[in-house]
């Protein structure tokens, strides 16, 4: 694996964790830590030994403790930018982005502390939010005169609906991990000490699964999504047809029907 200068990456039971490791600036992103973020989800989707992803944030520089998830694109880069390197450095971070969205493995955001901007964006871009207490979820973007340029103005309407993404967007407000679960913007809130140990029970739980029949369920939900239904049913079932040719739906019926244990091997 490639060495990374904003990026920690441990990989232990099927399990990669990626942190997201900018003390000095709250963990924004900046270039760097976007180009980091494309070559590690890369290299982490072509690991056989790699089911789940979580995606956090490491600890802020004062006192070690854990403060920002990612407190946002980094302002200091983006503030001289001219309108085609703004649109250079939002393309930037649209790669590593539909990476996270797309690639075969599931990935959970362990959003740890501040997810503003660029950081609420990425924790969108994941399968799954799982929110500590501390969290802080907004789209202060307006307020210094910009847009949600990596994604917000489209994940956001689409996890929680036009009217509260607009109300984000436009008031700027901040919401605590409690709101944010109650319009659906994280799946789950646990206290902060019980974050990582959570977001790894599901993963464990989600790589216990027929992982090629995961990823297939992950496609079909992510491609239907912006398609009419009829279409969208009729993918699914091609996609259902391609997982009827696996060893481990023979295995998986075959067991249930034997009364044992299925034993999966991920295809
Ligand atoms: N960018 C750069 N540096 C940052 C950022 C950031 N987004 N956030 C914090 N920092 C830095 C601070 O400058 C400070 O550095 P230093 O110690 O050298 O002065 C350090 O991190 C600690 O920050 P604070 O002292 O401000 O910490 P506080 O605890 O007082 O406040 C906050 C924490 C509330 C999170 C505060 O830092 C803050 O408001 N940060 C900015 C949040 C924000 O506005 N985020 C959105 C940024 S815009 C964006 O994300 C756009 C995404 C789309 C771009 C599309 C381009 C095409």
């Amino acid at each position: 694996m490639s060495e990374f200068n904003n990026l920690k990456l441990e990989v232990a039971d099927e399990i990669a964790v990626l942190t997201i490791s900018r003390p000095a600036a709250l963990n924004a992103l900046n270039s760097e830590t976007l180009d980091e973020l494309n070559v590690a989800l890369t290299e982490i989707e072509a690991r056989d030994d790699v089911k789940v992803l979580i995606l956090t944030g490491g600890p802020d520089k004062k006192d070690n403790a854990f403060k920002s998830f990612v407190a946002g694109a980094d302002i200091s880069e983006m503030v001289n930018f001219t309108a085609a390197e703004a649109r250079a450095f939002g393309m930037r971070a649209s790669v590593p982005f539909f990476k996270l969205m797309n690639m075969r493995q599931v990935t959970i955001c362990a959003v740890n502390g501040f997810a503003l901007g660029g950081g609420c964006e990425i924790s969108m871009a994941c399968d799954i939010r799982i929110a500590s207490e501390n969290a802080t979820f907004g789209q202060p973007e307006c307020g210094l005169g910009i847009i949600p340029g990596f994604g917000g103005t489209q994940r956001l309407a689409r996890l929680v609906g036009m009217g509260r993404a607009k109300e984000l967007i436009f008031t700027c407000d901040s919401i605590d991990a409690n709101e944010a679960y109650r319009i659906g913007l994280v799946n789950k809130v646990v206290p902060c000490e019980e974050l990582m140990d959570t977001a790894k029970a599901m993963a464990k739980k989600i790589a216990s699964k027929g992982s090629y029949a995961v990823s297939i369920a992950k496609a079909a939900i992510n491609n239907g999504y912006d398609m009419d239904i009829k279409n969208a049913v009729e993918m699914e079932a091609n996609l259902f047809g391609i997982t009827c040719s696996t060893h481990d739906k023979a295995e998986g019926m075959g067991a249930f029907l034997e009364r044992r244990a299925a034993t999966l091997t991920d295809f």
